[in-house]
């Protein structure tokens, strides 16, 4: 009996044990804490909220010498652009206070990854570096995987703020200014009239006051109506005296209540919002009408240009045709806010042909961080690779080496403002981004907006060491005799390298784009047609297939969507032998019998991608695994599980698409490729993600 009871007792103490070694909830992301070491932080600067977080940022997370003496001084220098930095050993400085609290994270994150804190000068790329959240008054975010909006909980007249509100929005703030992120607008681009009401705008400003400290300002998508819909006027046309006013009015009592309003993301006339076309009047008309209400208190208004027509032969074209024509038009603090692609961050797209076009209109890239057509919350998927794909993908507009960071950043042509946007991915789950490895993309957005020219590998290593390498004494002991380098980060590294590669390969290979089942964005769709789902938002439309071959003809015999790419690149993709493979369907309609590059035929090529795509998975599978031993339990756990939903959809990608295109080519599917496990009908008549 006694035995029994103290054999009882040391099995208790023991899982305790090995739970609180390893326990983390992923909460801190790439923040996390070990014991600090005594610092002493010496401010030269008039005190600010700002600096003060900076010393406590400092003084909670030093890990180097104890004792040592840190010193912050805010000083104008010419080789600092506002929030720059310099770190010199012990010191850093920069021109603004902003730029001292990045140059502390920068100098805590050199020395967790072990970077050198000897002379650096770092500038940031753009300006304004800003998440856009697409949260709804109601609290649900539009395509949300990580739970609920941090902001926004169905609120009507009384919209309240608690004390859990103001410590997710602090820590919301340390992560992003952490990663140099300055600015956030925090509602859906499909906005509610409702955000411009006096309740909304008290609680806009209880969130401005909130992330200030750490140097984040916050921006508003207001509704184009919304002098109707909350103004109670009888029309939004730009042009009327009595719109000019409401906006007018608008941004003053903004600005009363946020003095530091960073100003308004704008998407008009696109699927549906209301927009200054529904008056006859331009996209400058409403873009500049905005700017001028803004203006005299310093705000900008970010103009989407993703704009489409239903109908149209292209919709990769109208981007171009709509916003072209008004270069130079626009007001200096109007920024055209681009997708990195023509249709719509697709697992691949060649970047738009808007950057660098735009010679005399200053032009932001937006990338989307929130995984919507990548496999959402449930694959692992490092966007990094593709936004570095896109901001060094040569524009060619004035010569070469004109990439699309250069022609954004102020470094090709010169823009007052600067910008760089991404769609965040986070919500009220407790680790933020639901997926673990998520988390990765908000990082990585951070660190490009900062140094576009940053390389991926770069980013996954530090923020594999940061998010992943012990901290706490337990952690460390844990670890002791193992070879954390060799056996956790350099394997997981590449696997999230290869991860972006894997998802077209398995979803929409050699520039297949759109193939998405119209039930959610998660799953395969290419015979999604219904007869009054307009063309334009049907996977056929852009898949082209038919008896001879696939892809969408954008040569000049096709709707010549290449002739909005500057030379050598309208030739290049007009090429059936130049355009690269992975740009092939997006650009060109190929016999299945082509003969590719390898040797193989475009049908069995097809069928090989699709299959390599689930085999990478299959093996990041195995990769995980083996990491087990240098990862915590709840966080092993979770990727582990996401990896098997990851793994059986990759599957039904492959399956599902190449049983559909297959009732076009007629061709056997090559011997070397894995046979599919489910029927095609099965796979059509069940929305993906409850094939089981
Ligand atoms: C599409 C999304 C839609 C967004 C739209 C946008 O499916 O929910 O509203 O982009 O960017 O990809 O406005």
């Amino acid at each position: 009996m006694k035995t029994s009871l103290l054999k009882f007792i040391f099995i208790l103490t023991a899982v305790f044990y090995s739970a609180a070694t390893y326990a983390e909830n992923g909460y801190d992301l790439w923040l996390r804490k070990g014991p600090a070491k005594p610092v002493k932080v010496v401010v030269s600067g008039k005190k600010s909220a700002i600096l003060d977080a900076a010393k406590q940022e400092l003084t909670e997370f030093w890990q180097g010498t104890p004792n040592a003496t840190i010193q912050l001084v805010v000083k104008a220098d010419k080789s600092l652009k506002t929030d720059g930095f310099k770190i010199n050993g012990n010191v850093i400085t920069a021109g603004n206070d902003a730029g001292v609290l990045y140059g502390v994270y920068d100098m805590l994150r050199r020395m967790a990854s072990g970077q050198s804190t000897d002379n650096v000068l770092s500038n940031p790329s753009y300006q304004r570096r800003v998440l856009n959240h697409w949260d709804n008054p109601t609290g649900n975010i539009e395509h949300g995987f990580a739970g609920k909006s941090i902001f926004w909980r169905n609120e009507k007249d009384s919209v309240t703020v608690n004390a859990g509100d103001l410590s997710r929005w602090k820590d919301y703030a340390r992560l992003n200014a952490s990663i140099g992120i300055n600015g956030a607008v925090i509602n859906n681009v499909n906005a509610q009239p409702m955000m411009l009401s006096a309740p909304y705008l008290k609680k806009y400003a209880a969130i401005a006051a909130a992330v200030r400290p750490y140097g984040m300002k916050i921006y508003m998508a207001p509704n184009f109506a919304s002098p109707i819909r909350q103004g109670g006027l009888k029309t939004a046309d730009p042009l009327d005296p009595e719109v000019i006013k409401y906006w007018q009015a608008k941004a003053k009592e903004i600005y009363a209540l946020i003095p530091d309003f960073g100003g308004f993301l704008i998407k008009a006339n696109s699927e549906g919002q209301p927009g200054p076309q529904d008056y006859k009047r331009t996209h400058v008309d409403g873009a500049n009408m905005l700017a001028d209400a803004l203006k005299p208190y310093g705000g900008i208004v970010m103009w989407r240009a993703f704009v489409y027509a239903p109908n149209d032969p292209d919709r990769a074209k109208q981007a171009v045709q709509e916003f072209m024509p008004f270069d130079g038009q626009f007001r200096d603090n109007v920024i055209i806010q681009v997708k990195n692609g023509p249709v719509d961050f697709q697992p691949r797209e060649p970047f738009s042909p808007l950057f660098g076009a735009m010679k005399k209109t200053s032009v932001m890239p937006e990338f989307q961080i929130m995984q919507e057509y990548l496999g959402q919350a449930k694959h692992l998927v490092f966007l990094s690779t593709m936004w570095e794909e896109c901001l060094k993908s040569d524009t060619y507009q004035m010569g070469a080496g004109s990439t699309v960071g250069k022609v954004t950043d102020g470094s090709v042509y010169p823009q007052k403002y600067t910008a760089i946007a991404g769609v965040s991915n986070i919500g009220l789950d407790s680790n933020w981004t639901a997926h673990p490895f998520a988390a990765a993309n908000w990082y990585a957005f951070g660190r490009l907006g900062w140094d576009n020219t940053l390389t991926s590998a770069q980013i996954a290593d530090e923020w594999l060491k940061l998010t992943f390498a012990p901290v706490t004494d337990e952690g460390k002991a844990a670890m002791a005799g193992k070879n954390w380098d060799a056996g956790f980060l350099a394997p997981v590294k590449k696997m999230m390298l290869d991860s972006r590669e894997a998802a077209v390969n398995y979803m929409m290979p050699l520039g297949l784009h759109h193939q998405f089942s119209a039930y959610d964005h998660y799953g395969p769709g290419s015979w999604y047609a219904p007869a009054r789902t307009r063309a334009d938002w049907t996977p056929p439309y852009y898949h082209k297939a038919d008896k001879q071959g696939i892809g969408f003809n954008r040569t000049e015999t096709g709707t010549d969507a290449v002739s909005q790419y500057h030379e050598p690149l309208s030739s290049t993709f007009s090429s059936l032998e130049n355009v690269p493979e992975m740009y092939l369907l997006w650009f060109q309609h190929v016999p299945w019998t082509y003969k590719m590059k390898s040797g193989r035929t475009l049908w069995d090529e097809l069928c090989i991608k699709y299959d390599t795509g689930v085999k990478q998975v299959r093996q990041f599978q195995v990769v995980w695994d083996m990491a087990q031993p240098f990862v915590d339990k709840e966080r092993f756990e979770n990727v582990q599980s996401r990896l098997r939903i990851h793994a059986r959809d990759a599957q039904v990608w492959k399956d599902g698409s190449i049983l559909y295109f297959q009732t076009f080519s007629g061709m056997p599917i090559p011997y070397e490729v894995e046979r599919p496990v489910r029927d095609l009908s099965y796979i059509q008549s069940v929305a993906p993600a409850s094939i089981k």
